[in-house]
Parts: C-alpha cells; structure tokens; sequence
C-alpha cells in the first residue's frame, strides 16, 4: 500500500490527496447491499463498509457548477454518472467485505458499490474522481451500455 494514492479533483475548491492510512482515516460506515450486473446476474445482501460519496463531497467542497463524476481506476477502467446520483449514502467507497480487507478480485484495496445502478458503474481499484461541469462517458458507456444503467428500468443499453 505504500504507493497507493487517490485523488479528488477538477471542480472543487479543494483537491483532495489521500495516502492509503489517510483514506482509512475517514468516516466509515457499514451496509447491506445488493449487486446487480448488467447482464443478469446478481448478489444479495453484501455486507460492505466504506466512505460514502457525500463525506468525500463535503471534503473537497464541490463546486455548484459540477454537474458530472468521473471514476478512474488503476486497469485503465473508467465510468461515470451525474453528480446528483452520487451524492447518495449509499454510493459507497468500499474498504471492507463482510468484515474483511476488500479481496482484489472484487476490486481490493478499493471500489465504489452503487446500488441504485447496474454494478459497471461502480469502479473497482478506483484511485482518482473527477467532478465535472460538463458529462463525460466511461469504459463501457461509450461501448454501448446504457449511460443511465437504471436495473429497475432495465436500462442496460445506450440507444445512442
Ligand atoms: N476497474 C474496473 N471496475 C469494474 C469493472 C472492470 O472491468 N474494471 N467491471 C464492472 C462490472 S461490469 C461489474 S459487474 C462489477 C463486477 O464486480 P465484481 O468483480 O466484484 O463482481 O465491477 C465493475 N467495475
Ligand atoms: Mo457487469
């Protein structure tokens, strides 16, 4: 851990630089959630315990023209959402499963978990945010996935 850095940066008043004991030095808090992928599959009830998206937010003190996020992550990943659909509890930066240090396969040391979204849109070893002004499109929303990704909506394709 002794490289790993993340980053909050682009409109805000203040850009963030965290070390790895400094993030974990962050208020945490623990949920239940459930995982939808895109292409049908889903997981029930993950114990997952993490920094949410707001207490970021507050920290960096988001500008009021930021209307968009970017995620980026260490494989070259990348997606995104308005800011209006992060800056909920749950959209959460996961540090723990089920008690545990977050296992690399699930994106270890660190991911975002959105509940509310099919789970592309939660990136796994994210290691820098972009507030935006303007929308930008991540990995797989410009390879056709819809940019929305709402599972309740079924809203897996772009129709752009
Ligand atoms: N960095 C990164 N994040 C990613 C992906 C990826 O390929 N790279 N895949 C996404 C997709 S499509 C899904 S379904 C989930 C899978 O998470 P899991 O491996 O913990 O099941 O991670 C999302 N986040
Ligand atoms: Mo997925």
């Amino acid at each position: 851990m002794q490289t790993w850095e993340f980053t909050v940066t682009g409109a805000v008043d203040n850009e963030l630089e965290f070390t790895w004991e400094e993030f974990n030095d962050l208020p945490q808090e623990t949920q239940r959630q459930d995982f939808h992928c895109v292409t049908g599959w889903s997981r029930f009830d993950n114990k997952f315990t993490g920094v949410t998206f707001p207490t970021l937010a507050e920290r960096a003190s988001v500008h009021d023209d930021a209307e968009h996020v970017l995620f980026g992550s260490l494989d070259g990943y990348s997606t995104n959402l308005p800011l209006d659909q992060c800056l909920r509890d749950e959209v959460l930066f996961v540090l723990e499963l089920e008690g545990q240090p977050l296992p690399s396969e699930h994106g270890g040391p660190l991911r975002v978990v959105t509940p509310h979204k099919y789970a592309y849109k939660g990136a796994k070893w994210v290691t820098n945010v972009t507030l935006l002004t303007d929308p930008m499109r991540g990995y797989w929303e410009m390879r056709g996935y819809s940019n929305t990704a709402n599972p309740w909506g079924e809203e897996r394709y772009s129709s752009l």
